[in-house]
């Protein structure tokens, strides 16, 4: 196995494709995956820990994507801490979504006058070049970990975790780079981070990073309305292996579902050298997600 494993990586260093098997990116350590469905292809959005990191040292922000949910290409980076003069530090989670042809990029980073803030780019491309939309943060309230869900009406919710830590969201504007109303605080059973925003057969899923144990497990809650009152659904993935944290991305995909989550399982991986993985799965009949273990922690 090992052999294979080091075959893969040369191979996805020659062929510049990422191997399918968990971890799916070997070339580097990736984090807080962030899956968009768009033009029959699979855009995986990722975060980056740099090597020997002895924190969460992140810099940038890069791109993968696949057709057969086996062969990755990589697309590079895609914004880095200085696409933002606002941002110092702390590239953190990110989510693109597309909207008439554009793409929206929001981000997590510390400011430079300090806290953390969420901030947009946009680009006329998925794979880039993306530019910072607003030349500032668009909340600055200690927001970390954005995730935003287009409704089928055309209304566009985001929600994001808090540093203190609890969950927030607000409706966005049809522009995508504004919102109306108050930064809602939501109750979610044991939030800590990583809120993944979904909707599937007209319910929503609130999935998020929890504490399981010595590591962040994730949960999931379920609603009949984008901004809750959710219900706690309990555990899809129990704490496990060496990174303290966890994050999910939830797509369907040309059939199967899949979970997207992240581990320390790269050689010389742990909590501050993450590496993102996926395990495919079928909901169950009531909608429920089944619990899912890491295929390789
Ligand atoms: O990757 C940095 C932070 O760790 C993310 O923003 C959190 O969700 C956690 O994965």
């Amino acid at each position: 196995l090992r052999g294979l494993a080091t075959a893969g990586i040369l191979l996805g260093a020659i062929l510049d494709v990422a191997r399918a098997d968990n971890p799916i990116i070997q070339t580097l350590y990736s984090t807080d995956p962030a899956p968009l469905v768009w033009n029959n292809t699979v855009w995986l959005f990722t975060g980056h820990d740099e090597n020997g990191a002895k924190n969460y040292d992140m810099r940038d922000w890069r791109l993968y994507s696949s057709t057969d949910m086996v062969n990755w290409r990589d697309w590079g980076v895609m914004l880095s801490l200085k696409s933002f003069s606002w941002a110092k530090a702390d590239a953190w989670a990110g989510q693109v979504v597309e909207r008439g042809g554009k793409f929206y990029y929001y981000v997590t980073a510390t400011k430079t006058s300090g806290g953390y803030a969420v901030g947009i780019a946009t680009s006329d491309s998925v794979t880039g070049p993306y530019k910072d939309a607003l030349g500032r943060h668009l909340l600055a309230n200690g927001g970390i970990d954005p995730t935003v869900y287009i409704d089928d009406d055309g209304q566009a919710y985001m929600y994001w975790g808090h540093t203190s830590p609890g969950a927030y969201h607000v409706l966005l504007g049809k522009d995508m780079l504004s919102y109306t109303g108050a930064l809602t605080s939501t109750s979610v059973q044991n939030f800590v981070e990583g809120p993944w925003l979904h909707k599937r057969n007209g319910t929503w899923y609130l999935t998020y990073s929890s504490m399981g144990g010595s590591n962040e497990d994730i949960k999931y809650a379920t609603s009949t309305r984008a901004t809750g009152p959710w219900t706690s659904r309990g555990q899809i993935m129990a704490s496990q292996g060496k990174s303290f944290t966890n994050h999910a991305g939830i797509i369907d995909y040309k059939g199967g579902s899949y979970f997207f989550y992240h581990n320390g399982a790269l050689p010389g991986g742990g909590t501050y050298s993450r590496s993102v993985c996926i395990e495919k799965f079928s909901y169950n009949a009531d909608g429920s997600i089944p619990k899912l273990v890491m295929t390789d922690a």
